[in-house]
């Protein structure tokens, strides 16, 4: 049973490499060979279209020399030129090349569950090859999960056309994949900023926040093991198939909390502090479907507490009322994602507060749109205005059907 994983452009490949530094000292996992190939490798493709990012990051970890694709000139944070590519200059081989390295790593797979894919939603790389790159293997690939795990630009001080990717990019992962892992560089900095009280913070430090989050939910627990003890490596199909199974309401964010010293009740109520609760008017937001992994049970006591957590996280979450097991628990013995003696608990959440981010983005692009606003950059590298009216079009349709179901 195994994932294959694609980190795409800076951001993927700079997260994809702080997971995989967490990933390779989980012993579990690389005996269950579910995401380490039998030979060490990682069931991983890197791609970006340009190198300097990717002969970083590939240096010290054991990714498959032709696992690693790059083309020569990066896509200037342009969802177009992302999408449609550069046809004019010859280096347009992107998209086949990288197909070609994930049908080898697919082919090293005794059984394959599902394709991963890591990406930012305003690089132009990130999101447009990303996106393209979705429409494309969901069509080689129908009957396999996959999913996005995607990082949402800053609210301010990025690019103009941060609105436009970002929309552009979440309707056709809409469109394509089974379940989008949503993550606010806002939302992480804020956290860190918090935890270790300092102002300034780095991108590594919030990557390393960002894949502890990742392997919270997609390592190995004992919850899920089989009879004989042994890891499928399903985590992270299993919560596609428990949180995310609907096809219109797909997005899932996660939050984690870790300390050596805490109780369970504790580092829940730490977490839940952390999370957005209510719109702007004072309206709680309300959970579809939660996740919540406790890492680091060394007692093996944790069921013991599950019936209390379970009571307080439905309320900090808000859980709908027509889903009559709307938490699920697993747990596990180790911590891998944390330091020694650590424990942690990540929740994953498919949570009506994603509405908000989506309404700015689409309103934000709408209004830019209507005035014209840098759509010479889209159509100058092949994008129309039907790539434009069909975005808004879903992500218009994902909002109401989220506000249906917390109704
Ligand atoms: N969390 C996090 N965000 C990053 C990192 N690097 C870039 N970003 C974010 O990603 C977005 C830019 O996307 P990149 O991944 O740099 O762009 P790209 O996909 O390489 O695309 P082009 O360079 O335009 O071809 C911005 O929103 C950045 O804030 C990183 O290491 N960590
Ligand atoms: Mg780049």
């Amino acid at each position: 049973m195994s994932t294959v994983f694609i980190q795409i452009g800076q951001c993927g490949n700079q997260i994809g490499h702080a997971f995989w530094r967490k990933v390779v000292k989980d012993d579990e996992i690389t005996k269950s060979h579910s995401f380490i190939h039998t030979d060490g490798k990682l069931r991983a493709v890197v791609v970006d279209s340009e190198p300097k990012v990717v002969r970083k990051i590939t240096k010290n970890l054991p990714f498959r020399e032709e696992s690693i694709v790059t083309g020569k000139r990066g896509r200037g944070t342009n969802w177009a030129l992302g999408y449609y590519g550069l046809k004019r200059s010859g280096d347009d081989h992107l998209l086949e090349d990288t197909l070609e390295a994930v049908r080898k790593e697919v082919e090293r797979c005794d059984c394959l569950n599902g394709i991963v894919l890591l990406h930012s939603l305003s690089g132009g790389t990130g999101s447009g090859f990303g996106s393209r790159l979705t429409e494309t293997l969901r069509n080689i690939y129908p009957i396999h999960y996959l999913m996005s795990c995607v990082f949402a630009p800053h609210a301010s001080g990025e690019s103009p056309l941060q609105h436009y990717n970002s929309m552009l990019s979440l309707s056709t992962l809409q469109r394509n994949v089974d379940c989008i892992v949503i993550t606010h560089n806002d939302d992480v900095l804020n956290r860190v900023q918090r935890r270790k009280a300092q102002e300034n913070v780095s991108f590594a430090q919030l990557n390393d926040t960002i894949a502890s989050h990742l392997c919270g939910i997609f390592l190995p627990t004992d919850s899920l093991k089989t009879k004989s003890a042994y890891s499928l490596g399903m985590e992270p199909w299993e919560m596609v198939r428990t949180i995310s199974p609907m096809p219109n309401l797909k997005f899932v964010q996660v939050a984690q909390y870790m300390n050596s010293k805490m109780s369970w009740s504790d580092l829940l109520s730490k977490l839940s502090a952390t999370w957005r609760k209510y719109d702007s008017c004072g309206k709680p937001y309300n959970s579809i479907g939660t996740i919540c992994v406790a890492r680091g049970d060394t007692t093996n006591s944790f069921p013991l507490h599950m019936s209390t957590l379970e009571t307080k996280l439905s309320q900090s979450f808000h859980c709908v009322d027509w889903n009559p097991f709307p938490i699920d628990f697993w747990h596990a013995k180790s911590n891998t994602c944390g330091s020694r003696n650590s424990a942690s608990l990540t929740v994953a959440t498919n949570c009506s507060s994603v509405v908000q981010y989506l309404n700015t983005v689409l309103e934000r692009s709408k209004v830019m749109y209507n005035a014209g606003a840098y759509l010479h950059w889209y159509w100058r590298h092949g994008a129309n205005k039907v790539d434009f009216e069909q975005s808004f079009e879903t992500l218009e349709n994902v909002i109401t059907d989220y506000k249906a179901a917390v109704k």
